[in-house]
Parts: C-alpha cells; sequence; structure tokens
C-alpha cells in the first residue's frame, strides 16, 4: 500500500491523521512528476494528492474515501463511530469543512499586496457561515462526534492549522473559530489533548510553514 503526497497537504494530512489513529504505518511518497504531471495522472487521473494504490494496484483518490477504504480494510481498532448518528455527524464535518470552508482561502490567498477590502469581507462571512454549520453540526463531543476523534476531526483539524497560518494571521476580519467557548473552540481542546491527533496536526503545521516559505520564495523570484 502506498500513499501518494506531501503533508504540507491538508488533505494528506487528513489521511495521515486518520492512518494514526487506526494504528497504520503509510508508505508515502510524492507524487511521480507532481501533482497533476501527466505521469502522475495516469496513476490518479484528477492529478490530486492524496491517493493511495492499495496491494492489488488499484488507485483510490480523494482523502475521505481514503480514509473509509482504511476503516473498511483494516477494521480494528474502530475509528468511524458504530453509532448511526455519530457517524453520520462526523461525516458531515469532514463534508463541510470540504464545501463550506475549504474554498474561502483561496481567493484570499490570490489577493495581491493591495487589500481588496470588499473581497475580504465577503470572504469573512462565508468562513463564518461555514463555521456555524460544523458548529450546529458537532455531536455531543468533545471531539467533532463523540468522545474520540474520527474523519470529521481529521478534516477539520488540518484547515485550522491551516488557516491560523495564512488567514487569521492576516486578515483580522475573518474570526477564528478555535478562540473563545463555541463548540470549534472546545473542539480544539480536546484535538490538542489528544496525542496521536497533535502529533500530526504539529507535524503538518511544520511542514506546512516550509512550503509556504518555499512558495513565497519561488513567486518573488518570478516577479
Ligand atoms: N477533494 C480532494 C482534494 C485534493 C486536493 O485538492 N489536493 C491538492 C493539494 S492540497 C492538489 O492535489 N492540487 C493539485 C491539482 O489540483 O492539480 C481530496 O479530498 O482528496
Amino acid at each position: 500500500m502506498k500513499l501518494y503526497g506531501a503533508i504540507a497537504s491538508p488533505y494528506v494530512a487528513r489521511v495521515v491523521m486518520f492512518a494514526e489513529l487506526k494504528g497504520i504505518e503509510l508508505d508515502m511518497e510524492p507524487a511521480p512528476g507532481g501533482m497533476g504531471s501527466a505521469e502522475y495522472k495516469a496513476i490518479n487521473p484528477t492529478g490530486k494528492i492524496p491517493a493511495l494504490v492499495t496491494d492489488r494496484g488499484e488507485c483510490i483518490a480523494e482523502s475521505t474515501v481514503i480514509c473509509d477504504y482504511l476503516e473498511a480494510a483494516f477494521p480494528q481498532p474502530p475509528v468511524i463511530p458504530a453509532d448511526a448518528v455519530l457517524q453520520a455527524q462526523t461525516r458531515m464535518i469532514a463534508r463541510m469543512t470540504d464545501l463550506y470552508v475549504a474554498p474561502h482561502n483561496t481567493p484570499l490567498n490570490r489577493m495581491g499586496p493591495e487589500r481588496d477590502q470588499a473581497l475580504i469581507d465577503q470572504q469573512a462571512a462565508l468562513f463564518a457561515q461555514g463555521f456555524h454549520y460544523i458548529e450546529a453540526f458537532m455531536g455531543p463531543g468533545p471531539f467533532a462526534a463523540g468522545d474520540s476523534p474520527s474523519v470529521g476531526d481529521c478534516a477539520l483539524g488540518p484547515f485550522i492549522v491551516m488557516l491560523k497560518q495564512n488567514i487569521f494571521a492576516n486578515f483580522a476580519e475573518v474570526i477564528d473559530p478555535t478562540e473563545g467557548d463555541g463548540r470549534i473552540a472546545t473542539w480544539w481542546q480536546a484535538v490538542n489533548a489528544h496525542a496521536g491527533c497533535k502529533k500530526v496536526l504539529d507535524h503538518y503545521d511544520a511542514e506546512l510553514a516550509k512550503f509556504l516559505v518555499w512558495l513565497r520564495e519561488r513567486m518573488a523570484s518570478r516577479s
């Protein structure tokens, strides 16, 4: 089994965190030829990371589906809750992270040195709405669903780390939901108090910081 990707991607970090919770050691390699290359598309036609290639050679794409595959292929220890409602809740947090949080990052990252206040305000409102949805659908907790971390935590955790580095730090208009005493704040405390979650989030944090430095240097050398 091989995982193609790099931990600096929040989607790869999702799978790495889920594997950590299951006690699975993943053999990780960069995408051959790079993301989006013809060489990598021969393995994963979307060109995106992560992709998991099974021992039988099948390719499984999409981070949440890879987590589901790991749960089905290696049932012990269970990480997806058996309870149907908790299961739906943790999956909702993963889905809502992808649909209602992740997309709002890009327009702010693409903004040049001149601040476009209308765009900032629009994205801040969209982030607030996404976090409101997530808070409304989290389970009894303290994790995204119940009393242990699962796929929802693995999806939201890396995005929060990323937003802390490149959005909350640069745009005061976007409210960091881990501050204060809301449901996401208590969730964030639980995730950081969990050794397995914290290990992967800290690793992701460090690798993302390095990647962003590299990206900025590359963009500066091009302009
Ligand atoms: N929905 C996908 C998203 C994966 C994704 O967008 N990965 C980014 C890296 S963070 C990527 O591979 N981008 C390259 C591309 O789109 O060509 C998942 O959950 O796995």
